[in-house]
């Protein structure tokens, strides 16, 4: 017996819980980043060719329990010429997933330097940072302490929420728990900025 009220937060977090959210996929040129969209998308392995504007797809993903979402994703192309574009695909983004290629120990100091700007941006404040440790599958792949180091995400200071997964794009491993930790990460920013807005 009972008036049904206790049944509520049961029948609640059955429900599918459908948001959408708009990703841009970010990092120097031949990181990962088209394979790791294609992954994303079709769970396959796409032969890419080198990005000249931008790829744009939507894609339905059931994460973790009944949580579904639609991301809109948005891979810009990482040639220094078209960094400067980053700035408009970042505006309003409610996530952004930066891929480095583990292997690429000679560039890493150049993609820290844009991780950076692009966090710093003030459009990009407390956006949340899933930074993807790609090509993991390659022998002389650094490990994820010295990444961490490199790309120093210790000083994005605590404004950013961020992630660091190591991935293997092309098989599409990781790939998954990553997008998990930034949806965790994107729905505790939206729930803090709506407890800010109420208190106003
Ligand atoms: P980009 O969009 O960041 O520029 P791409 O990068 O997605 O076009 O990938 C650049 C190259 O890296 C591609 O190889 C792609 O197959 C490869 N690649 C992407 N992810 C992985 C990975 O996890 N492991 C390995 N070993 N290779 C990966 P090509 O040969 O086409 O240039
Ligand atoms: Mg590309």
């Amino acid at each position: 017996m009972g008036n049904g009220l206790s049944e509520q937060p049961s029948l609640l977090s059955s429900i599918p819980f459908f948001q959408s959210f708009h990703i841009a996929i970010l990092g120097l040129d031949s990181a990962g980043k088209t394979t790791v969209l294609y992954r994303l998308q079709f769970n396959e392995f796409v032969n890419t060719v080198p990005t000249k504007g931008f790829n744009a797809e939507k894609v339905k993903l059931s994460l973790g329990g009944h949580r579904t979402g639609t991301f809109h994703f948005w891979d810009v192309g990482g040639q220094e010429k078209l960094r400067p574009l980053w700035k408009s695909y970042t505006r309003c983004t409610d996530g952004i997933i930066f891929v480095v290629d583990s292997v690429d120990a000679e560039r890493m100091e150049e993609a820290k330097t844009e991780l950076h700007k692009i966090a710093k941006t003030s459009e990009n404040q407390g956006v949340p940072l899933l930074v993807v440790a790609n090509k993991q599958d390659l022998r002389h792949s650094l490990g994820l302490a010295e990444i961490e180091k490199l790309l120093a995400l210790k000083e994005l200071g605590p404004a950013t929420p961020w992630h660091l997964q190591p991935a293997c794009a092309i098989i599409g491993d990781g790939l998954r728990d990553g997008l998990e930790r930034l949806h965790d990460m994107i729905l505790k920013r939206r729930k803090a900025l709506r407890q800010q807005k109420k208190k106003r």
